[in-house]
C-alpha cells in the first residue's frame, strides 16, 4: 500500500451546516489539506438559515444565541466578526442568570374575541421549546442533562446567516461540493476505486448521482432526523445494534414558525409575545382528535418582532409537534386562510388581514426530517455518547477512526442548538487531529 502523510489523509465531511463547518475550519488550521465537505443543497448554513418576507430579514432556523456569553463559541465568533449589537455584547448581558430570555410582556387574547387584561398567566411553552408532540414524549433526564449558559439570549441583527458567510470566507473557495447528497458511505471498504491513484482507502463515498469519493476519514454531521430515516442505508455495513437503537431512542422533534406581516398592529406597542386562550375544554386535551381539522389549535403562541423600526409589524406564530407536521403538507394560500380566520376569532376583529406570509417546512425538508433534538422518554447521555462513537469500534483490527459523528445531536449537553453543533465538529476535527499528533506515537503509524 503506498504511504502518505498524516496531513495528506483524505477527509470528507458530510454536510455543511455550522458543525460540518466548525469540523473543517479546525482541520485546516491543524495542517490538513486533503478536506472536502460534501452538502446535499445548494446552500451552506443547514438548520442556520435567514430568509425575506417582504423587506424584512427573519430566520426560518436558528432564532438565538443561546446564553451569549464567553463560554459559548457562537458569541465568540459572532463578537469576533462583529455581528452583534452593543447590548449584546454588554458584560451585563452576559452576567445574567435566568437560562434564557426575561419574561416577555404578553398580550392575552381568547377565543371569544376578548383582550385580557396583564393577568399573571402561567404558560406551558416546554413543549414548543421541545418541539415533540405532546410533553409525554420528553424524559425528565433531559432537564438534568441540558445546560443552559449565563447571558441573556440575543439575535444577529443582520441575520443568523451571517455568521455562516463569515465563516465560509475563512475555507477555501472549492471547499465544498454542493448539490451532492449521499447515498451511502462504505467503510470498511475493500476494493480500490477507481479515482484513488493507486492507494487502498479505506471508505468510499457514494452519492446518488453516482459519483464516488475515497477517503481516509468521513465526519457524518447530517441532522438526527435524516439518520433515523435512513438508519439502514447511510452506512455499509449498517450501524452496530447499540448506534442503531440509541438513534430509534432518541427524539427528533419539529418546531415550525409561520411568519406574518401586518400593515397595523392588533396588539399593544410594547407586547413581545401574543397568547391566544380558547375557551373551550378542546385545547386542554394535549392530543388534539383530528389534526386535519384542529391543527390551527396548536397554533396559540406569537412573538412580535422587535424593534419595530426594523421589521415594521410582524408576527412569528409557533407550531410544534404533529400539527406542524400537518401544516407543512398546506399550501401557503391555506394556512394564510387559517391563520386569518383564527386572528379575527381572537380580536373580534373581522376585517385583520396579514398582508404576507412566510413559514417553515423543517418536518418535510429531506435533508434535516425535523427541527431539532430532545432527549426522548427512556434516553440517556449514554445515547448521545452512541451516537458520537466512531467506527470502528474500538477493539477492532480495522483502520481506525474511518467514521466520526458531529452535530448537534450528539453533543451531552448542548443538543439542540447552534453552539452544541459547532462545539460536536470541533470536537471530532480534534479527535482526528490527537490521532496525528506525534506525540502520540501514531502519526505515520497508523496511516
Ligand atoms: C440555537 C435557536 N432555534 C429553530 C428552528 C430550527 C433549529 N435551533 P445542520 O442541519 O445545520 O447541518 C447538516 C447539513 O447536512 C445540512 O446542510 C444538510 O443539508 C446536510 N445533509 C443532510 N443529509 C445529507 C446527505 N445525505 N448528504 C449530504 N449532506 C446532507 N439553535 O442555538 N438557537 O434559537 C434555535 C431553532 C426552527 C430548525 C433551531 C436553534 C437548532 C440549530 O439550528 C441546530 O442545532 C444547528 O444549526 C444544527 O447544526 P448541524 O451542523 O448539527 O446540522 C430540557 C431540555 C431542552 C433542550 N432544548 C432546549 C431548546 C433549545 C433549542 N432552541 C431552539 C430554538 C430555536 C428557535
Amino acid at each position: 500500500m503506498a504511504l502518505h502523510s498524516a496531513h495528506d489523509s483524505q477527509i470528507f465531511i458530510i454536510g455543511c451546516g455550522i458543525s460540518g463547518i466548525g469540523a473543517a475550519q479546525k482541520l485546516l488550521k491543524h495542517g490538513f489539506h486533503n478536506v472536502h465537505i460534501i452538502e446535499a443543497t445548494a446552500r451552506s448554513g443547514g438548520r442556520i438559515r435567514t430568509g425575506n418576507l417582504g423587506d424584512n430579514i427573519v430566520e426560518i432556523g436558528a432564532n438565538w444565541i443561546h446564553g451569549p456569553s464567553k463560554e459559548n463559541p457562537v458569541f465568540r465568533l459572532a463578537c469576533d466578526y462583529q455581528l452583534l449589537d452593543k447590548e449584546s455584547m454588554s458584560e451585563e448581558n452576559q452576567a445574567i442568570e435566568i437560562g434564557g430570555h426575561l419574561l416577555f410582556v404578553p398580550n392575552w387574547f381568547t377565543s371569544s374575541g376578548r383582550k385580557l387584561g396583564p393577568e399573571t398567566m402561567e404558560p406551558d411553552l416546554t413543549r414548543c421549546v421541545s418541539g415533540t408532540h405532546t410533553m409525554d414524549d420528553v424524559g425528565l433526564g433531559a432537564f438534568g442533562m441540558y445546560k443552559t449558559l449565563p447571558g441573556l439570549d440575543c439575535t444577529f441583527p443582520g441575520g443568523y446567516e451571517g455568521l455562516i458567510d463569515h465563516m465560509m470566507k475563512e475555507l477555501p473557495n472549492d471547499i465544498v461540493l454542493y448539490n451532492k447528497p449521499v447515498k451511502c458511505i462504505h467503510w470498511n471498504y475493500t476494493k480500490n476505486g477507481p479515482d484513488t491513484k493507486g492507494m487502498l482507502f479505506p471508505i468510499m463515498i457514494e452519492c446518488v448521482n453516482g459519483e464516488t469519493f475515497a477517503a481516509d476519514h468521513v465526519i457524518v454531521t447530517v441532522p438526527l432526523g435524516y439518520l433515523k430515516k435512513h438508519q439502514n442505508t447511510l452506512l455499509s455495513p449498517s450501524l452496530p445494534l447499540h448506534k442503531l437503537h440509541s438513534i430509534q431512542r432518541m427524539g427528533f422533534g419539529t418546531n415550525d414558525k409561520i411568519f406574518l406581516e401586518f400593515e397595523q398592529p392588533f396588539w399593544d406597542e410594547d407586547c413581545e409575545l401574543i397568547y391566544l386562550v380558547w375557551e373551550d375544554e378542546t385545547h386542554l386535551t394535549d392530543v388534539v382528535s383530528d389534526v386535519k381539522i384542529s391543527w390551527i389549535r396548536k397554533l396559540i403562541r406569537f412573538t412580535v418582532l422587535k424593534p419595530t423600526e426594523r421589521y415594521g409589524h410582524v408576527l412569528c406564530g409557533w407550531i410544534a409537534g404533529r400539527e406542524s407536521e400537518y401544516m407543512e403538507t398546506l399550501s401557503e394560500f391555506e394556512v394564510l386562510h387559517s391563520v386569518t380566520q383564527l386572528l379575527r376569532l381572537f380580536t373580534g376583529n373581522p376585517t385583520i388581514t396579514p398582508r404576507k406570509i412566510l413559514r417553515s417546512q423543517w418536518f418535510h425538508d429531506p435533508y434535516s426530517c425535523g427541527s431539532y433534538t430532545y432527549v426522548a422518554k427512556g434516553c440517556s447521555e449514554y445515547d448521545i455518547d452512541n451516537l458520537a462513537e466512531p467506527l470502528p469500534l474500538k477493539g477492532s483490527n480495522s483502520k481506525p477512526l474511518q467514521v466520526l459523528f458531529a452535530g448537534e445531536a450528539t453533543h451531552r449537553s448542548f443538543f439542540s442548538t447552534v453552539h452544541g453543533a459547532l462545539l460536536s465538529g470541533w470536537r471530532e476535527a480534534e479527535r482526528l487531529v490527537s490521532h496525528y499528533t506525534p506525540a502520540s506515537g501514531s502519526f505515520s503509524s497508523k496511516l
